[in-house]
């Protein structure tokens, strides 16, 4: 029997070991960061769905469909994803014709502890969050020079290089459109 126990681990052994896992498991989450990571499959999904406006955007100037009279803004209108033009991208325009749900920010929210990050540089090493904001996709038309200007954030801090070197006015957003220095939307 006392052989069978000395084969065993002891107590202090135990501990060695638990403290040992217990290391290695904060390393790997160190590693892994899963809440990066989250934000960053956040991102990738705001870069694909700002080439998606894009697309809708072009289209729509290129056909021709807009009916408003004066510039537009829809940045505060991040709710519906409707696309018969009571949607958040609507300008009272409808986009069904080229696409059937309006991409809208994975977040959405009013105002998030992280609302994203921002920062300038083409490395963007000084970024920063940005904190009690809006975290909606945000757009805008500009009827005299047919024009438009499609925002989105980012909440990784690697894909705060995104929002520079993007021809726009903001080291906020990631900027994209057809309006001249992509000065429509202003920080929000
Ligand atoms: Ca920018
Ligand atoms: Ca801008």
């Amino acid at each position: 029997m006392k052989k069978l126990l000395q084969k065993g681990f002891t107590f202090v052994e135990l501990l060695i070991v638990l403290g040992i896992l217990a290391i290695l498991i904060a390393t790997v989450l160190l590693v892994i960061n899963p809440a990066e990571a989250q934000r960053k499959a956040r991102d990738a999904q705001r870069m694909k769905d700002l080439v998606t406006m894009q697309a809708i955007m072009d289209q729509a100037v290129s056909d021709g469909v807009f009916t408003v009279t004066a510039a537009w803004d829809s940045s505060q209108q991040a709710g519906s994803k409707a696309c018969d033009g009571t949607g958040w991208l609507g300008f009272g325009q409808d986009f069904c014709k080229y696409i059937a749900v309006l991409p809208r920010d994975p977040q959405n929210v009013v105002s998030g502890k992280i609302a994203g990050v921002e920062g300038t540089g083409t490395a963007c090493s000084n970024a920063t969050t940005i904190d009690s904001k809006t975290l909606y996709y945000y757009a805008a038309y500009d009827v005299d020079s047919n024009s438009y200007e499609v925002n989105v954030r980012q909440e990784s801090t690697s894909g705060c290089k995104n929002i520079n070197n993007d021809g726009g006015d903001s080291n906020a957003f990631v900027e994209a459109g057809t309006a001249e220095g992509l000065d429509l939307i202003g920080d929000k």
